[in-house]
């Protein structure tokens, strides 16, 4: 909504999204994430969204991934669940899944384009980033359980204008997005925009330019997607997501300043900015 005033979010919101859990909770209750991607050579950006979902506090995350990835992601992070991408395999876990992110290190071929054909037909709540946007630009819908998660360039795809043009205005980018694609678009960059048909508009005031170095938009993935699963309406989570992602990434800019920080370093903060004083 162009005219709706525009809504500033920091680290401090962060308690309102994000409750205590009860003391009764149990892994089968806190979200079972299904993430989809790392083709061949790209195992590190669903390493990194499996890895910020499991710090992001959801139950139980399942990996789809290509089967030369399988190995280095299960090494580096026992506590993911990962399986070869097959149609089988992902129609298992379509039917198991709270919430599906799908698109990092996706890569465009018809492995990929097949993955993102047969997700299309479920009904379940899902986010989509990276490669999945680049192949939503060449083919479009509209649907409203969504998350869009684009950056700039991805933006500029997904609009068929220049970055240019995403960057001069980019509060009209977000609701062009929204507009086109239904669902909540998360533009993101130097003030990342969160943007829907029925909310306010909203711009964070947090992260820093440490964040520019590969990896980060796939830890931001995760802890959406987390959020989701453990019950976060879906403006909540994008918001809430942005919100501690960028917090987590001022954490360690405190720590250590920007220069060299690494989207790992980001996803170990996650455990003190997921876990807002109440
Ligand atoms: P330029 O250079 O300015 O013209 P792509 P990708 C623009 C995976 N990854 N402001 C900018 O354009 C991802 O998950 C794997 C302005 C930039 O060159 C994807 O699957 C990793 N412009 C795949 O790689 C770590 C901005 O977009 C171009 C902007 C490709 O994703 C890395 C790059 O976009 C990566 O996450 C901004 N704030 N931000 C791994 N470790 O496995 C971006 N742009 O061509 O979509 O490539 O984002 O690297
Ligand atoms: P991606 O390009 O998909 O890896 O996403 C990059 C992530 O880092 C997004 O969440 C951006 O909002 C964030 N980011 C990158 N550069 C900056 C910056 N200069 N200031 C704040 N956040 C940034
Ligand atoms: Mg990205």
């Amino acid at each position: 909504d162009l005219t709706a005033p525009i809504q500033c979010l920091t680290g401090q919101d962060l308690c309102t999204w994000l409750p205590q859990r009860a003391a009764s909770a149990h892994k089968g209750d806190m979200g079972k994430v299904v993430l989809i991607g790392g083709a061949e050579g790209s195992a590190g950006a669903i390493r990194l969204s499996g890895e910020a979902a499991l710090r992001s506090g959801a139950g139980l995350v399942r990996v789809l991934t290509h089967h030369s990835t399988i190995m280095p992601i299960l090494t580096a992070r026992p506590e993911l669940m990962v399986a070869e991408l097959t149609p089988e395999s992902l129609n298992a876990a379509l039917e198991w899944a709270d919430v599906i992110a799908i698109g990092p290190g996706l890569g465009q071929s018809d492995w990929a384009k097949n993955a993102l054909n047969q997700v299309k037909l479920s009904k379940k709540i899902m986010l989509w980033d990276a490669d999945a946007l680049n192949l939503l630009a060449i083919d479009p819908d509209k649907r409203q359980n969504r998350v869009l998660t684009p950056h700039p360039g991805e933006a500029a795809r997904l609009l068929g204008i220049s970055i240019a043009e995403v960057e001069a205005d980019r509060l009209s980018a977000a609701n062009r997005l929204v507009e086109r694609f239904g669902g909540i678009a998360v533009l993101k960059g130097a003030g990342t925009i969160i943007a829907d048909d029925s909310f306010s508009p909203a711009i964070a005031y947090v992260g820093n330019p440490g964040m520019a170095t590969g990896g980060m938009g796939d830890v931001l993935t995760g802890v959406i997607t987390a959020f989701i699963g453990q019950g976060l309406e879906l403006s909540h989570a994008a918001r809430a997501g942005v919100v501690a992602h960028g917090h987590a990434a001022d954490l360690v800019a405190e720590d250590n300043g920007m220069r060299g920080m690494l989207a790992l370093d980001v996803v170990d903060k996650l455990r003190i900015s997921v876990n807002p004083l109440h």
